[in-house]
Formats: structure tokens, sequence, C-alpha cells
């Protein structure tokens, strides 16, 4: 996998012929998740370089020609403190994104496992259900959540997403539990049809 590019209009970015993209506030874990499951350690956090944590910023996961990718999106929470008109044209772009992009497959709404889901995360998920925009919620640092816990927050997080206990996956990037299992899921979603 490499660094394609960042943008700020999707309508820049190199057509895909399939394309995963990560969602969820800043720190839930996104970078690392997407590090994780292409077996990489840093690449992700590229996109940590200034400048670029507010873009789309596209990872290709082949060659000759690259059809297939996964979207690093901006955190939520990130445009907290910017200008009103700064932070409408911060979710024009992710909205933009979400509805255009022609290879967008599937969309990761990663929420933290230890507090999730937020408002942020309940509204996010509420925009993509009214958009049909097809998508996964994934709790990340499972390792975080303390074992005697973890029956009950799964119960609690995929109730507070409205969804059974069985329709989110828990991952963990430090342990690497369940990462296998997304990536086998993530090759599914970019497979060429
Ligand atoms: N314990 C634990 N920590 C994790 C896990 N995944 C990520 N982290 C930590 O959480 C912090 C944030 O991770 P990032 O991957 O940078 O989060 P992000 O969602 O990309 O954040 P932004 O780019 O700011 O939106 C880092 O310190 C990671 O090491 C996990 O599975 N377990
Ligand atoms: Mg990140």
């Amino acid at each position: 996998m490499r660094f394609s590019e960042s943008a700020t209009n999707h309508k820049t970015l190199p057509v895909m012929k399939a394309e995963i993209a990560v969602v969820g506030r800043s720190n839930v874990g996104k970078s690392t998740l997407i590090n994780a499951i292409t077996n990489r350690k840093k690449l992700a956090h590229a996109s940590k370089t200034p400048g670029r944590t507010q873009l789309l910023n596209l990872f290709v996961l082949n060659e000759d020609p690259p059809t297939r990718g996964i979207m690093d999106l901006p955190g939520y929470g990130f445009a907290k403190g910017a200008s009103k008109k700064a932070q409408a044209d911060w979710g024009q772009m992710i909205e933009n994104y979400l509805l255009e992009r022609e290879s967008l497959v599937m969309v990761l709404v990663l929420v933290d496992g230890r507090h999730g889901p937020t408002d942020l995360d309940s509204t996010m998920l509420a925009w993509l259900r009214s958009h049909r925009v097809p998508h996964t919620v994934v709790a990340t640092k499972h390792d975080k959540v303390k074992p005697s816990m973890r029956q009950k927050r799964r119960k609690e997080l995929a109730a507070g997403c409205g969804l059974e206990a069985g329709d989110v996956l828990w991952v963990s990037a430090t342990t690497g539990v369940n990462i296998d299992q997304l990536r086998g899921l993530a090759l599914d979603w970019l497979a060429d049809d």
C-alpha cells in the first residue's frame, strides 16, 4: 500500500474501481486501523503531516493500474475552533465525498469501544442511513475495555448505534483482535466485480 494523495475535493482524486472509507472522531484509531489491516506500521500516519489532517487522504492498495483504495477521512472534532465558514466547507467536503465518490463500496464507522457512540457518531450514522450509504460499525480499542466489562459494553455500544451486538465488529490494533477478520471483509468489499 502507498499513500497516494490528499485532496479537498474528491473530484481531483484518481478514479478507483473500489474504495473503503474510514470515518470517526479524532483519535478513535482510524489511521492505526488502516495500518493494521494493511500490515503497515506508520503509513497512514503520513496523513498526520500538518495540513493533511483536514483533507481526504487516499491510500492505494494495488498498482498497474491502481484500482482499489482506502480513504482516511479527517476525524470529526478537528474543525472545532475553526471559523463557521471553515467548518461548513469541511462538512461539505466529506458529504460530497460520501455521496458522490463512485468507487465507494463501504464506509467503516469507527466508534471508540470505551465510550462510544458519541453524539457525533450518532449523527454520522443517522446521516449515512438516511442517504443509504453502505456502512459497518467497528468498535476500536477492544484491549482498553476490561474483560469483565466486555459483554456489557458490546450490548450497550450496539444498542447506542441502533444495532444488535453481533452487527458491530470489535477490533484492537494493539492486540490484533479481529484484525484478520476485518482484513478479509475489506478484501471482499474491494474485490473486483
Ligand atoms: N490501546 C489501543 N490504542 C489504540 C488502538 N488504536 C489506536 N490507538 C491509539 O489511539 C491514538 C489515536 O490513534 P489514531 O490512529 O492516530 O487516531 P485517528 O482516528 O487516526 O485520529 P485523527 O487522525 O486525529 O482523526 C493513538 O495513540 C493510537 O496509538 C487500539 O486498538 N488500542
Ligand atoms: Mg488519523
